[in-house]
């Protein structure tokens, strides 16, 4: 799929499933559990046959004290998932912070730019720009998820990321990014507290008038205000919180779990529209 087409789904009426492909050995729910390029592969297919409308491959873990990766590794990494899977005809997202890593994913078939940075760097915009491919702008109070969690000092959370997405997408959009996709950052850089008033006055950003992507899945906090320990464990939890955001207006959704993703949001069609 290209990113017209995925521009064209996105459009359209409902909201799209971003299945999450980590080939990675430290991510904090699955971490080394898909890191061989032939695993990735396999769980990107087999989330496309649970309903993901597009996946998402990541080299780097944006967990607070992940060790950081090199370009070289990175690229490694995401290359040739990303090529194999777009080859197969499947909507791939490109979640990384570095516009190299970025711009060869594109080249390998990527149809969306997803930056957890917030399109802070310009040669990212610039990527973005030049190859016409659509970009999520997450927020993160700094750009760099080791030291995120000591910057929760926010005047109003739900008021200063909404300025900061605000101002980002329109640089991006001025500087001829095709169209920005907006993401809270739950989890990155905010207290259990945050995330809860980012989710429940989502409409704020929602009202911004640019598709708007939510990404709870498995995260601590749900952890934090269920007592629920292990990631995987916490389904339940993240689909609560999505069937919320999509409640508020978000349009696309990133999770792990997509056939329990898959189920609800049928549902949530059916009875909440
Ligand atoms: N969350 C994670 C990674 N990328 N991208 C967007 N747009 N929004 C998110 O909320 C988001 C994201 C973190 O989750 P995961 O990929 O499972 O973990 P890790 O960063 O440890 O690989």
């Amino acid at each position: 799929m290209n990113s017209d087409q995925f521009l064209g789904a996105l459009a359209a009426d409902g909201v799209l499933l971003m299945g999450v492909v980590n080939v990675t050995p430290d991510s904090f729910s699955d971490g080394g559990r898909h890191f061989d390029h032939d695993s990735a592969v396999a769980h990107g297919l087999r989330l496309v046959e649970e309903g993901a409308d597009i996946v998402d491959v990541g080299g780097e873990s944006t967990r607070p004290g992940a060790e950081p990766v090199g370009l070289d590794e990175e690229l490694r990494r995401v290359l040739p998932v990303v090529r194999v899977l777009a080859s197969a005809g499947i909507a791939v997202s490109i979640d990384t912070r570095h516009a190299v890593v970025a711009e060869a994913a594109v080249a390998a078939g990527a149809c969306l730019v997803n930056d957890v940075s917030g399109l802070r760097d310009p040669a990212m915009r610039e990527v973005a720009a030049r190859h016409r491919v659509p970009a999520v702008a997450m927020h993160m109070p700094v750009d760099d998820p080791a030291t995120m969690q000591q910057h929760t000092d926010y005047t109003d959370v739900v008021d200063d990321v909404v300025a900061f997405l605000r101002d980002h997408a329109a640089m991006a959009l001025a500087e001829g990014v095709p169209a920005v996709i907006l993401d809270p950052g739950l989890g990155f850089g905010k207290t259990v507290e945050q995330n809860v008033a980012l989710v429940r006055r989502l409409d704020e950003l929602v009202s911004l008038g640019y598709p708007v992507m939510v990404g709870v899945s498995r995260k601590r906090f749900i952890g934090v205000l269920t007592g629920v320990e292990r990631p995987e464990d916490r389904v339940a939890g993240t689909l609560a919180v999505h069937l919320a955001g999509v409640q508020h207006g978000a349009r696309l959704v990133r999770a792990h779990d997509v056939a329990a993703h898959r189920q609800a949001l049928a549902m949530w069609h059916h009875v909440a529209r």
